[in-house]
């Protein structure tokens, strides 16, 4: 277990080792505190490499304590916040995701909210993993609350060239986002991104397939997220397990792909 601080240290070296990862997102407007606590248990056996925590609407800081602390209790794995808001922090979280939507029309999701939370993320003493967070295609509720008019998929160049400013201004890590619930990103897409940038690339939205998972690593994804397949299946250690399987899948491809030497 990473202790606070050395949080993407271990998401580097699980990247280093695994060629790519899962994590687990629960939405506390979503799950109350006894089944997140089940579907984190579940989800760290079946090989999920670290639960996010966070929703676009509806979510308070008192909701988000309480699933922090239900999930701490029953793995060792880090919880990292996902927060739609400055006001879904938890202080008791291993590190924050700092977003940036960096697409977004409104100055406040893309400086203005980080303002409100950069102290309050210093209080608490969260570890931060800066992200700039572009949003393609379908976009879903975060599009819609942060006032994104999302990418579409047929471009993959303008997701390329976000994601390298991205990278040109610093920050750590890069998020495509279709959209929870929606159409996942198309590998084409990352595959543009991957070519543009060497920070590590997440992916998520929409992604309820093994061979989903597969493609997107496959196609230069280091980190692929989950959230809605955990709140539509009985057996959540089956189907982390298949979505974890296609991950390793399509880094053993990608592998086997690279030019050796
Ligand atoms: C988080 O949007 C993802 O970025 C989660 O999407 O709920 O569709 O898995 P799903």
């Amino acid at each position: 277990m990473p202790r606070r601080g050395r949080v993407k240290e271990y998401i580097l070296e699980e990247i280093r080792t695994k060629g790519a990862i899962h994590m687990t997102l629960l939405d506390p407007d979503r799950v109350d505190a006894e089944r997140a606590a089940e579907v984190a248990r579940e989800a760290a056996r079946a090989g999920t490499s670290a639960i996010m925590i966070g929703g676009s609407i509806g979510v308070s800081e008192g909701m988000t304590d309480e699933v922090v602390l239900a999930v701490k209790k029953v793995t060792e794995i880090p919880v990292i916040l996902f927060p739609g808001s400055p006001t879904a922090l938890s202080r008791y979280a291993d590190a924050v995701w700092f977003i940036s939507v960096l697409n977004s029309q409104n100055p406040y999701f893309i400086t203005g909210a980080q303002m409100q939370g950069a102290p309050i993320v210093k209080r608490y003493g969260l570890e931060v993993l800066s992200l700039g967070y572009i949003i393609v295609g379908w976009g879903g509720a975060v599009s819609i609350v942060s006032y994104t008019r999302p990418l579409p998929f047929a471009k993959p160049e303008i997701a390329a060239a976000y994601a390298l400013a991205a990278e040109y201004m610093g920050f750590e890590f890069v998020y495509l986002e279709g959209g929870s619930g929606g159409k996942p990103v198309p590998p084409r897409v990352v595959q543009a991104v991957r070519r543009a940038v060497t920070i590590p690339i997440v992916v998520g939205g929409g992604v309820r397939k093994p061979s989903t998972a597969k493609a997107l690593v496959e196609a230069g994804a280091d980190i692929v997220v989950t959230g809605t397949i955990t709140e539509e299946v009985s057996d959540v250690y089956s189907a982390i397990k298949g979505i974890v399987e296609g991950i390793r899948e399509g880094a053993q491809a990608r592998k086997e792909r690279a030019p050796q030497g």
